[in-house]
């Protein structure tokens, strides 16, 4: 849970390390040979010369970055920022964060940034290095590999900040001593893993080749394909699609799409006003809500921040000209149909950008439980659904420590190995395409004016 205070908005990383052990404790009478730690992207820790946490980590929802993507493309162009990282623009990355922190005496006390999964396993086994993957989200580190030493220069950020890079499925070294005693794994060593969460879970894809499309749904939806190297294109900075690092070599061309956040918001606000819906019942009212009703696009940057949720909805809504949706059902109906829209919006893009055909649509994480969703995916984007696993991250994560004992040998045989050991459900369209084409033209014109398309 993030923590607000005074200057903003944090994370509690003590409690998740704390969290941590305590899952490891449980794992002891156990053979473990070794952990990793994946995480979410572009959050970071900067630690003093002598490797002491300097500040509590910023939650990357915080609203200190507002004017830094300008202030950004004020020292480095826009289009040039892109050609070096090939990384979307959004507010949330590692770079606009740490502009906001400029003139910061935490700045001056920082000798090393670490990832907060990196941060994770240097407080498991004591080594300081960052691993691509996670590295990549930075919006710092080089398409072609290695941090942006040029653009880190011209951003006037601190290049000692910028540590060593490891690749995923480095083995780092054994867990500290106390945490040997504390949690009883006597052998364990931490390995490092795809530690960008995204990253595990598109390892995880129990796809076969290349032409399929993801979503990795939870939170955020990060919606796209899978390429040999990144993609960097007008086109590409136009749609805003990102490049970020996978495991095996692979490229993840993909974009944000809000996600279950605008539920998970609404869900807090009902709550506070003594209205508690679990996600199966919330589910049954959109099931029973109008099709084709109001929509919104999700990715509107005012839905981005905590707050009251399903006024943000309505208010949209008025803005667009839509009527806008009235109880639960309709409001849940109105974000779970968007949001299976704006994932064909964006999988038609990547195909265009990367020249795939996406044949099918892997749905992967909490998201693919949501059998509504999945079966709105399949109609709006008019192709087979295939859900699960739910636990791609998970998944993906123990499987790079797999691969890192050679126990597999390839990003190929990985998925091989998902398949064979999780079910999967698949959803095939079903209903008329008129209906939906016509809510996608709706879709698409409210997009439009957000991209300029
Ligand atoms: C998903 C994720 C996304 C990243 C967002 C913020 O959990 O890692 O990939 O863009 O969180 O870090």
């Amino acid at each position: 849970m993030p923590v607000r205070v005074a200057d903003g908005l944090h994370w509690d990383v003590l409690c998740l390390f704390e969290e941590t052990k305590q899952g490891l404790v449980r794992a002891a009478g156990r053979r473990v040979e070794s952990v990793g730690v994946d995480s979410w992207g572009v959050d970071y820790a900067l630690l003093d010369r002598d490797g002491v946490l300097v500040s509590n980590p910023y939650h990357y929802r915080d609203t200190r970055t507002a004017g830094m993507m300008e202030e950004a493309g004020r020292r480095v162009p826009r289009e040039e920022i892109y050609r070096i990282t090939g990384i979307q623009f959004i507010p949330l990355n590692t770079l606009y964060q740490l502009l906001a922190m400029e003139g910061s005496p935490l700045l001056d006390a920082a000798d090393r940034l670490l990832m907060i999964p990196d941060l994770f396993a240097y407080w498991l086994c004591g080594e300081r290095c960052c691993e691509r993957t996670a590295a990549s989200t930075t919006q710092l580190y080089a398409a072609e590999g290695g941090w942006a030493w040029d653009l880190i220069r011209r951003m006037r950020l601190p290049e000692r900040l910028f540590g060593e890079v490891v690749e995923p499925g480095t083995a780092l070294g054994g867990l500290r001593p106390e945490l040997r005693e504390d949690t009883g794994l006597r052998g364990a060593g931490v390995t490092a893993v795809a530690t960008h969460d995204t990253a595990s879970a598109v390892a995880a894809v129990p796809a076969r080749g290349q032409n399929f499309a993801y979503v990795s749904s939870g939170t955020w939806s990060l919606v796209g394909v899978e390429t040999e190297r990144p993609v960097i294109s007008e086109e590409g900075l136009r749609y805003n699609f990102t490049n970020e690092g996978g495991f095996g070599g692979k490229n993840r061309l993909l974009k944000n799409v809000m996600g279950l956040w605008l539920l998970q918001e609404c869900r807090r606000v009902w709550a506070r006003e003594g209205r508690e819906y679990e996600y199966g019942e919330l589910a049954r009212l959109a099931a029973e809500a109008p099709p084709f009703g109001p929509l919104v696009d999700p990715d509107w940057e005012g839905f981005l921040l905590p707050g009251d949720m399903p006024g943000r909805i309505r208010r949209f809504c008025e803005r667009t000209g839509q009527r806008p949706p009235e109880g639960v059902g309709e409001v849940v109906r109105c974000v779970l149909e968007s949001l299976a829209l704006k994932y064909r919006w964006v999988i038609e893009r990547a195909e265009r950008v990367s020249g795939l055909r996406a044949e099918t649509v892997h749905v992967v994480g909490g998201g693919a439980r949501n059998e509504l969703l999945c079966r709105l995916t399949a109609e709006a984007t008019r192709r087979p659904v295939v859900a699960g696993p739910d636990e791609a991250t998970v998944l993906g994560n123990v499987l790079v420590q797999a691969y890192a004992a050679g126990m597999v040998g390839s990003l190929e045989e990985l998925r091989e190995v998902v398949r064979a050991s999780i079910p999967v459900r698949v959803y095939e369209p079903e209903e008329a395409e008129e209906g939906w084409d016509e809510a996608y033209g709706r879709l698409s014109e409210l997009v439009g004016v957000a991209s300029g398309e």
